[in-house]
């Protein structure tokens, strides 16, 4: 007899809110889409209340979303595993679930869902079988990515769509600004948003927005950004509410937004920073030029991604708008200097934002949960599980 479909997804917030953000937006995409019965185990239960509000961090077991969200303790319950499981970014999985998975008449199908990475390794790894030294087990490498030999992106279904219906009514964008306390922008004024980690380029950055030539409207969620914000206007602390203005640089601190309303912020703006992985594709996904702060690693191996995506996501564009994007890029992920490469980056911005626009739509064939339910009943086909 058939099982309804289900998936167990495992997340280890290491720290900030990538793991559970990447967690959570494929758990509920599944849910909602594939309509398969989702249980998400996450062991920090206050990093996923700050992406869903409504979420209990006390409760150790609750429904978000049509999403079963268990707390993912060391004592490790007796649990059915589901038909497929998912351990996100190499978490290691409880050894009695394993355990269990191992007993199954019909084993599920176990995946890794790795980083994020353009590099040309990835494509080589993707979808690689690494059988358990002991048990009769196998898990298989999963990569997101950026071209069809990877496994794609997150993307909602209607995302696109949705991201054009609101950039295309001013009254829904006009109702956005006004739930933030934010007066719409003026007509010459260029509006950024700014979430990233600390960065000794930060101040500079917005010395440059003080002294040009051009309003600049920077909007900064609550996070790791914050003090350094603060420090440059003089202040100890800033929080939410707070408005810092100085020459032609308009400070707005945001209160950290929802995960799903982050994507109007990224819609509604001209230019997007953004950092680590989640919030990057999701600036990909806005079609607006962005700038990536990447998730800084000891052994500097972040810059080979950084250069490799820079690599990939530069194709196409004119020689100087690469090289401006390049300069900035680097400028803000270490380089010496950020005055020079943000200018120049404005000298291009209308091309920046037409390929910004063409690169979104080029990749959006390529959807992870599509791509993960195709594999999933590839390897399956004869165990019984229905999608
Ligand atoms: O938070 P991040 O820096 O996360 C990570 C983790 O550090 C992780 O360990 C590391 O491996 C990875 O980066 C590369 O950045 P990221 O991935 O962009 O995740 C942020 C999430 O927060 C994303 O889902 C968007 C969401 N978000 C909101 O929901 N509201 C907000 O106001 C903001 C600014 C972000």
């Amino acid at each position: 007899m058939s099982k309804p479909f289900s998936c167990d997804i495992f997340c280890n917030v290491v720290d900030n809110y990538g793991d559970i953000g990447v967690c959570w937006r494929l758990a509920k995409q599944l849910a909602h889409e594939h309509g398969v019965a989702v249980r998400l185990w996450v062991d920090d239960l206050g990093s996923f209340a700050r992406l869903c509000p409504e979420a209990d961090a006390q409760l150790a077991q609750q429904h978000c979303r049509e999403v079963e969200v268990r707390h993912w303790v060391a004592l490790f319950p007796e649990v059915e595993p589901a038909g497929l499981v998912i351990e996100a970014f190499a978490c290691k999985l409880p050894e009695r679930y394993v355990a269990a998975m191992a007993a199954q008449e019909c084993k599920p199908v176990w995946i890794n869902l790795e980083h994020l990475s353009a590099e040309d390794w990835v494509a080589g790894s993707h979808k690689l079988p690494s059988p358990h030294p002991q048990l009769q087990l196998t898990k298989y490498f999963f990569f997101p990515g950026f071209t069809p030999q990877t496994g794609g992106l997150l993307l909602e279904r209607d995302l696109l769509a949705r991201r054009d219906a609101f950039q295309g009514d001013a009254q829904a964008v006009a109702a956005f600004w006004q739930s933030l306390s934010i007066p719409v922008p003026q007509a010459d004024e260029t509006r950024v948003s700014l979430f990233c980690y600390e960065n000794p380029a930060l101040p500079k950055l917005l010395a440059a927005w003080v002294e040009g030539g051009v309003p600049i409207s920077c909007l900064v969620p609550e996070g790791r950004a914050l003090p350094q914000v603060a420090a440059f206007f003089g202040q100890a602390q800033a929080a939410p509410g707070d408005v810092f203005k100085h020459g032609n640089l308009q400070v707005y601190v945001l209160p950290f937004v929802e995960q799903e309303h982050y994507d109007e912020l990224l819609w509604s703006c001209d230019i997007n920073f953004v950092r680590g992985e989640d919030s990057c594709v999701r600036a990909q996904w806005a079609g607006k030029p962005f700038v990536w702060h990447i998730y800084p690693q000891h052994d500097g191996i972040h810059m080979q991604k950084l250069r490799a995506f820079m690599e990939l996501y530069c194709t196409g564009l004119l020689p100087d708008a690469a090289q401006a994007l390049r300069g900035l890029w680097e400028a803000w992920n270490g380089g010496p200097v950020i005055l020079a490469e943000w200018n120049d980056f404005g000298v291009h911005r209308s091309m920046l934002q037409q390929h910004a626009h063409d690169w979104a739509q080029g990749l959006s064939g390529n959807s992870l949960a599509l791509n993960l339910l195709d594999f999933f009943r590839s390897i399956d086909k004869m165990r019984g599980f229905k999608i």
